[in-house]
């Protein structure tokens, strides 16, 4: 599954990156997330099945595309995939490694750098927290929040994920953990995008908003998860 905002420059590369790895797939979806140029008619061109969304949020595009999936074709396992990651199709065997031999429930990349150069300084930064408060709540190893994950399709279902916004990513962590999951972490390559508008980590202004909002849901979930096993 491919969350894509204003897309349209990266699918072309993308696409043909994902054709190496066309034996292990079984269907890509696109979901245009209000995008504001054409990147559902691009994501067709290229054969995608495309989910549109149209409030604007990371979550609420993998929610959407989620539902859609549910409906029509569950996977046994889900890949996610940001649409500038050109360097992740390459790993798509990789990643599903863990999975496929039982090791793993949710595998994430953990990204080093290559090519164009790797994730910037401040996103980097507030990685790094993100990932040393699961470390010293949760106990989990992975040292990235990267988006080029793979999950089992059962294990997203019972997690019940809801975070419209960026949290998206620290909610199933955190939800998988607590839920005694096995969660690896595999070093990917990561190279920075070529193509379309930086929105996020080249923006140091919306860095600190997506910064701001992980750390808002990791505090939420971890009261959440609190409570939870008080009741218990
Ligand atoms: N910013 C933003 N991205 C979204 C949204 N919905 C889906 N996306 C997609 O989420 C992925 C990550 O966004 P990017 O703009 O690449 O963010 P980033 O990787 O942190 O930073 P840059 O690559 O430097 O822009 C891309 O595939 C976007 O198209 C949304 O509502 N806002
Ligand atoms: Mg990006």
């Amino acid at each position: 599954m491919i969350p894509a905002r204003d897309e349209s420059k990266t699918l072309p590369r993308l696409f043909a990156e994902l054709e190496h790895a066309a034996d292990t797939i079984d269907c890509i979806l696109v979901v245009d997330n209000a995008s504001r140029d054409i990147t559902s008619e691009v994501a067709k061109n290229l054969g995608a099945l495309v989910v549109y969304e149209s409030r604007p949020g990371y979550g609420h595009a993998c929610i959407a595309g989620i539902d859609r999936l549910r409906r029509e074709f569950p996977p046994e396992v889900l890949i996610f995939l940001d649409a500038d990651d050109f360097a992740a199709p390459k790993q798509l065997n990789s990643l599903l490694d863990p999975i496929r031999e039982g090791k793993a429930d949710l595998v994430i990349g953990e990204r080093r750098a290559c090519g164009e150069g790797g994730v910037r300084w401040h996103a980097r930064l507030g990685n790094q927290f993100i990932t040393a408060a699961l470390r010293i709540k949760f106990g989990s190893h992975v040292r990235d929040m990267g988006p080029f994950r793979a999950i089992r399709w059962s294990m997203l279902e019972a997690l019940e994920l809801d975070d419209p916004t960026y949290g998206w990513y620290v909610q199933m962590q955190v939800r998988a953990l607590r839920s005694g999951y096995r969660v690896h972490g595999i070093e990917v390559d990561f190279e920075r995008r070529t193509a379309g508008r930086s929105k996020v980590s080249g923006n140091l202004i919306a860095s600190v908003r997506a910064g701001w909002v992980m750390l808002r849901t990791l505090v939420v979930e971890s009261l959440r998860a609190k409570t939870n096993l008080s009741k218990r």
